[in-house]
């Protein structure tokens, strides 16, 4: 099958990870990254910096699918405001999950999500836009993870709870079943 092109926005530390799930993912042909104008030409585990986000407008002519490879820890207003220019553009925005993830045919995953190496989303959990599911992080079933959320390493989010939009869940992070979180929850938190 011929691999589609994509973008991705960001070339820092979460876009070293993001390309490793996409090369082993082989559905995508990563064109370049997009990031700042300052570090035009640099390249990120061999794909080159092609341009900045000025030049969106320019890209959206030749390639149709981005991925948005900027992280999220203690603010995602970059994430959420590179979303709606990406959407703005009508850049289609794939759902990306490592073939190392276990993802439930029952599970719903929206648009701009990347479920990255060792995750585990069981049976009608729901995720929404524009989430990070990090390494090793475990959705259980009847989970709820709202738009723009970052679900951080290893962190476990049991049966039918609810991570509220925007949340940050850290590392290792544990919220009981059928309980609501919001904001930043720090490494290793118990959340009732
Ligand atoms: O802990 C883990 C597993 N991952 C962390 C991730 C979630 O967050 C990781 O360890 C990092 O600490 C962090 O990764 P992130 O967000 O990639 O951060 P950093 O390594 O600082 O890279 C941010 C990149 O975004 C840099 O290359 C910036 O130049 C770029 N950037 C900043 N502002 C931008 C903009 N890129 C674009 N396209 N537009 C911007 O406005």
């Amino acid at each position: 099958m011929k691999k589609e092109d994509i973008l991705l926005i960001g070339g820092g530390g979460h876009a070293k990870s993001v390309i490793d799930v996409i090369e082993i993912q082989g559905k995508y042909n990563i064109v370049g990254i997009v990031d700042k104008k300052e570090l035009l030409g640099k390249s990120v585990l061999g794909y080159k910096i092609i341009a900045s986000d000025d030049d969106l407008v320019r890209l959206r002519k030749e390639y149709s699918n981005a991925i948005i490879s900027v992280g999220h820890i203690k603010s995602n207003t970059l994430r959420i405001n590179l979303f709606k220019i990406l959407k703005e553009l009508n850049f289609t925005l794939p759902t990306i999950i490592s073939p190392l993830a276990y993802v439930s045919k029952h599970s719903f995953i929206e648009e701009g999500t990347i479920v990255m190496h060792h995750a585990l989303i069981n049976a009608d959990a729901k995720v929404a836009k524009n989430c990070i599911i990090n390494s090793k992080a475990l959705i259980e079933h009847d989970a709820i993870i709202e738009d723009n959320v970052h679900i951080s390493t290893g962190a476990i989010v049991n049966g039918g709870s609810t991570i509220k939009e925007n949340s940050f869940f850290g590392s290792g992070a544990i919220i009981k079943e059928y309980a609501i979180s919001t904001g930043f929850v720090k490494a290793g938190s118990l959340v009732k």
